[in-house]
């Protein structure tokens, strides 16, 4: 491998793996997510149009659920490396949890971690496009706090939705020198294109996963392992140079 460019700009893609030890079940492990319901009976804009009491019940009971989890070492060193990197980071999440900012990792346009599929605790309402805050349930059609309306919706990005912030991950990616993929099976796109994405614009490619995963060879490295090992290991590595 050529001459080591230093190493300023890193970009973190992370999936269910890494909620995985918090007790948030993944999608296509056995009695995942996946084998318990359908996708396009949940989690597609057509499901919601043909039977919302369905949909709404599987996020009202997901939304519940992860209110009772708490961040495992793996969110907890992300947090860290948040906290005392002073080169670019972004840190791109496929998951709807809040694991990562309860771990103490920065939200929001000057934070550094971007929900790129939505998020459970926020609601949408369809009619004035507000994102309240939401903990609560949606299944009893509970008014919008904006403006009274029962348009409410699940803040996720549903199959043949568009993904939030692409242009800020495209950016993100284009500046990149180091792209690690953690806990993600790299099934579902486009999160699963960013790893050649990077790659093509130069940035070299870690992968810490529990098994090798469909995107595996377009990784420079692969460490298999549960990310609450590996990524505090790797944090370590970084910080401490
Ligand atoms: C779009 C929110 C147009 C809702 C989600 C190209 C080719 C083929 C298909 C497509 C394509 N482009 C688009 C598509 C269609 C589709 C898609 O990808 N289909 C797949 C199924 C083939 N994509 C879309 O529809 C997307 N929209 O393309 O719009 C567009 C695109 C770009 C620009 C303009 C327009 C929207 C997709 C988003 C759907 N919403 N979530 C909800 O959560 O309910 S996707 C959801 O599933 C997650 O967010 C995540 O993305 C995915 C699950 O994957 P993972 O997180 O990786 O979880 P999984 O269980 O699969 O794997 C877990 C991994 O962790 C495993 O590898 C396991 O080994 C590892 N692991 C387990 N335990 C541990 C661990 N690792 C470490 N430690 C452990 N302890």
């Amino acid at each position: 491998m050529a001459a080591m460019a230093p190493l300023r700009n890193i970009v973190i893609l992370t999936g269910a793996g890494i909620s995985a030890e918090s007790g948030i079940d993944t999608f296509r492990s056995a009695g995942g997510l996946w084998e318990q319901h359908r996708v396009e009976d949940v989690a597609t804009p057509e499901a919601f149009a043909r039977d919302p009491d369905l949909v709404l019940r599987f996020y009202d009971m997901r939304r519940a659920a992860i209110q009772t989890k708490a961040p495992n070492p793996a969110h907890d060193a992300l947090a860290r490396l948040d906290r005392n990197w002073d080169g670019g980071l972004l840190i791109v999440t496929q998951n709807v949890d809040d694991l990562h900012e309860r771990a103490g990792a920065l939200l929001g346009i000057s934070g550094r971690v971007l929900h790129m599929h939505g998020e459970h605790l926020n609601a949408w309402c369809t009619a004035c496009d507000s994102r309240p805050r939401w903990s609560g349930t949606l299944i009893d059609r509970p008014p919008c706090p904006t403006c009274g309306e029962a348009a409410l919706r699940p803040d996720v990005v549903w199959f043949g939705e568009v993904p939030y912030e692409m242009d800020r991950i495209h950016a993100a990616l284009g500046e990149a020198d180091l792209f690690v993929s953690i806990g993600t099976s790299g099934a579902v796109y486009p999160a699963a294109g960013f790893v050649r994405n990077a790659r093509s614009l130069g940035a070299r490619t870690l992968e810490l996963n529990l098994e090798a995963s469909q995107g595996s060879r377009w990784f420079d490295e692969t460490r298999l392992g549960p990310a609450s090992e590996l990524v505090p290991a790797w944090v370590d590595e970084l910080l401490d140079g």
